[in-house]
């Protein structure tokens, strides 16, 4: 067992218990306390030879608080901890499949060289020392060569992100780019511009909640998932617009099969009924709290129940009583902020008119509505970034959207200006934890821009799609082996608290964290100063103003620190331009963008055309699909499609068919569902995998990212992955 990292007793496990509790019942008036201790759950092995270790699940970003049982060196099992709010008792079927990806044949055993073409999949062993002095050439020589922003980085999203951050820092790229362009930046783009920061939904306190583009009960998300369930049972009403019927729409109390695309038409005349029933939040939409709310009035006129009908399909009685009932229960009302927005050209304007509903309900800063970040308290280490005189000025991609996400990027907009080697060349790519090959639109294009560099290296727990077309690859350990820093975590009202994480069990084969391959790499690229610590040194750091919070993150699993969860704001400004709520964006105006949100009618599906959405499955995360026990749930994705058009093109559930756009094709089964709008068909992601050491989904059902075409949000760049129009037709 390694240090720092105790032992539960059972003397712990109470006192955790209690703690919480006593936490739940004194903050929040006892709402917790039917969620709490969980008694059996709580039950630590009690059998002489057992041991339970706190760990966070890392099987997708939420990191529920977990407890490994480990027994003779292995791990047994992996139970919730019940003591820690942020997932309350609960791991999903992903979190219990973490042992399965720990004791996996399929991974990735120690560092492999390319030695055929790209792709070809021949490879050879070498040792971690001749990895490391190739990989730091390497990357030398694209920094001598060109510049060294000609190597770009994605991080992945890990709580080893920010040591691959640093190195990209140090090393002296900018380019540096997470998942995150491809998930949720149109939506933080939408509400940092009405609010001034991206809000945590306060679910579990609202009475009335409209779920549009997301779909919580099987897109896990811990705190709102449960949060939603246990709304649910405490009577909020929950309005869900989807063009599929999803699990969350099976438990919702209403279900609008909404075109899509067209959000925007029904929260514009939500808008219109509100305001023109003077049914708004009189008092915060007032020009000392918000800006331009004269000017939406205005605005919205042309957007009546009527009009909107026609565009998005649900009935104009039902928008005019969804909007008299949302506000009759404000400001304990909201219409979910959600999370990926990946969807179409216009998501950040789409997400502004969801926002620009929640100013007019007027929930900001308060209970059962949306929520300001708290404190955690947690510091991020400082260090120091060198200047590199030959450095371009800027990004790779800066410029191309007016919303860029400085810190973040966009992934599209880089491959694309690497395919054009403009504004400046870039010839290397560092990634770690990301799988761009399956979670990228058009694959073939992730391809030709690989082939456009000299030198790509790959830190995966797999050899993904990803790794089979790079040039070194890393075997990376996995949470359950990992040491890492603290990870400040929040969401909803249930939490503002902070965990780490210590290995359970040791490194299996050669596998290595990020940490240490990036503290290899800056000793041999001459800048070993910047790593020139431990982890224990790193948290030391993060906690300086946090007493007793690394005691309590080892007794109990999670340190909470108790701030103040409403009216963060209430004396002092948004962080707006203006400094209070926007529903009028003046810097928009200036980049010549719609300072609110305008209607455009999304192109749509021709004949024998469809609409190829995607939405995740509760069994995996985006493109971890291979493993073991997970999947026994389900072995290949297949096309959903109506019934109805499926009779036309004369197709029959099972068949195999090719679903077909403008930049390419897969083939798959047919799945008829009679719940999916009939221009929609839907496909998972995670299949068709190209490399053969993805064992269990190698070729199996057909990978949406080949067929994705190649679209992006006009204000941030996030990429927008609805926009695919394809054909279908029968395989024979
Ligand atoms: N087709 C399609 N594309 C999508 C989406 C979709 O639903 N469908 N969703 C979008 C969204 S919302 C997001 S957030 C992004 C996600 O995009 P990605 O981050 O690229 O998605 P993942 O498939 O989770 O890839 C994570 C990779 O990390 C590896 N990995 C897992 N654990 C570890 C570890 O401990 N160490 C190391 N070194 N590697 C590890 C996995 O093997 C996998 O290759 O995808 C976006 N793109
Ligand atoms: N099990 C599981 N849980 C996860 C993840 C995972 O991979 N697996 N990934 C995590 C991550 S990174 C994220 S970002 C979140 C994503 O969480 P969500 O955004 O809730 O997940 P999605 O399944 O992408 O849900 C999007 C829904 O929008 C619907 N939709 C498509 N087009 C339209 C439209 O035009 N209008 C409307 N109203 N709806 C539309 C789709 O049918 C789909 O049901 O989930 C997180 N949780
Ligand atoms: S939601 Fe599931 S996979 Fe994600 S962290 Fe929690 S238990 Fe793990
Ligand atoms: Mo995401």
């Amino acid at each position: 067992m390694s240090e720092g990292n105790k032992t539960i007793s059972r003397r712990g496990f109470l006192k955790a218990s209690i703690a919480a509790a006593a936490f739940g019942a004194g903050s929040r008036g006892g709402t917790f306390n039917t969620l709490l201790p969980r008694a059996q759950a709580a039950q630590a092995k009690e059998d002489p030879g057992w041991e339970s270790k706190y760990t966070v699940c890392d099987m997708c970003f939420n990191r529920c608080g977990m407890i490994a049982r480990v027994k003779d060196g292995a791990v047994k099992k992996l139970d919730p901890n019940p003591n820690f709010l942020k997932s309350r008792g609960m791991v999903c079927a992903r979190g219990n499949a973490g042992i399965a990806q720990l004791y996996d044949q399929d991974r990735l055993k120690h560092p492999l060289l390319r030695k055929g073409a790209r792709g070809e999949g021949k490879w050879e062993r070498i040792s971690w020392e001749e990895a490391l002095d190739y990989c730091a050439e390497k990357l030398q020589k694209i920094a001598d060569q060109y510049t060294r922003c000609g190597v770009m980085f994605t991080p992945g999203s890990d709580t080893q992100t920010q040591f691959v951050r640093r190195f990209a820092d140090v090393f002296g790229s900018y380019n540096v780019t997470t998942h995150e362009s491809m998930c949720l930046l149109s939506k933080n783009r939408a509400y940092l511009d009405t609010f001034g920061e991206v809000p945590f939904p306060d679910v579990l306190h609202s009475k009335y909640v409209i779920v549009a583009g997301a779909n919580p009960f099987e897109a896990i998300i811990t705190p709102d998932t449960i949060d939603f369930m246990q709304a649910r049972k405490q009577g909020c009403k929950i309005v869900v617009l989807d063009p599929r019927f999803t699990k969350t729409a099976a438990l919702a109390d209403e279900w609008h099969q909404i075109v899509p695309g067209t959000d925007m038409a029904f929260f514009l005349a939500l808008s219109h009924v509100l305001i023109n029933e003077r049914l708004y939040d009189a008092e915060e939409c007032c020009p000392e709290l918000t800006y331009g709310f004269d000017r939406y009035r205005e605005h919205v006129q042309q957007y009546t129940p009527k009009w909107a009908e026609k565009e998005c399909g649900i009935p104009a009685q039902d928008i005019e009583r969804i909007a008299r009932e949302i506000a009759a229960q404000a400001p304990r009302a909201m219409v979910y902020p959600g999370r990926r927005s990946s969807d179409y050209e216009n998501s950040t304007q789409n997400r502004r008119s969801m926002a620009i509903v929640n100013a007019l309900l007027g929930n900001w800063d308060k209970p059962g509505g949306l929520l300001a970040a708290r404190e955690v308290g947690v510091k991020s280490p400082r260090y120091d970034i060198p200047w590199y005189d030959d450095n371009p000025p800027d990004r790779v991609e800066a410029g191309k959207v007016p919303g860029l996400i400085d810190h973040e990027g966009s992934f599209q907009l880089m491959r694309e200006a690497v395919l054009a080697g403009e504004p400046y060349p870039i010839k290397g790519w560092f990634s770690f934890k990301t799988n761009f090959m399956q979670t990228a639109a058009n694959r073939q294009k992730t391809i030709r821009m690989l082939e456009n560099l000299d030198f790509f290296v790959n830190i995966d727990i797999y050899m993904t799609d990803t790794a089979w077309y790079a040039d070194l690859v890393l075997p990376g350990n996995t949470f359950l082996e990992r040491k890492d820093p603290v990870s400040a975590l929040q969401g909803s009202s249930a939490c503002a608290c902070a965990v780490l994480r210590d290995p359970v069990v040791p490194e299996m084969f050669e596998a290595r964290s990020p940490f240490w391959i990036c503290q290899q790499l800056a000793k041999r690229l001459g800048f070993g100063d910047s790593f020139d610590f431990s982890i224990d040194d790193y948290r030391e750091k993060q906690l300086e103003n946090l007493e007793g919070a690394l005691m309590a993150m080892q007794e109990d699993g999670a340190y909470y620190n108790p701030s103040k969860v409403y009216g963060i704001y209430v004396d002092s400004p948004l962080k707006t331009e203006s400094g209070v709520k926007e529903i009028y964006n003046r810097r928009y105006e200036r980049a010549d963008q719609d300072p609110m949100p305008v209607y455009k009618r999304p192109s749509q599906p021709g004949e024998e055309e469809f609409r190829l959405v995607l939405g995740r499955t509760a069994f995996f995360t985006h493109s971890n699909t291979n493993n073991e026990l997970l999947t026994e749930f389900m072995q290949e994705n297949t096309l959903h499609m109506h019934p109805e058009p499926a009779k036309e093109l004369g197709l029959q559930d099972g068949d195999l068919v090719e679903v077909q756009s403008s930049s390419s094709k897969g083939r798959l089964k047919l799945e008829l569902k009679d719940g999916i709008q009939k221009q929609t068909v839907y496909m998972a992601t995670g299949f068709g995998s190209l490399s053969p050491r993805m064992s269990r989904v190698y070729e199996k059902g057909a990978s949406i990212t080949e067929v994705m075409e190649d679209y992006y949000d006009q204000i941030t760049g996030n990429m927008a992955m609805h926009e695919t129009l394809v054909k279908v037709r029968k395989v024979s």
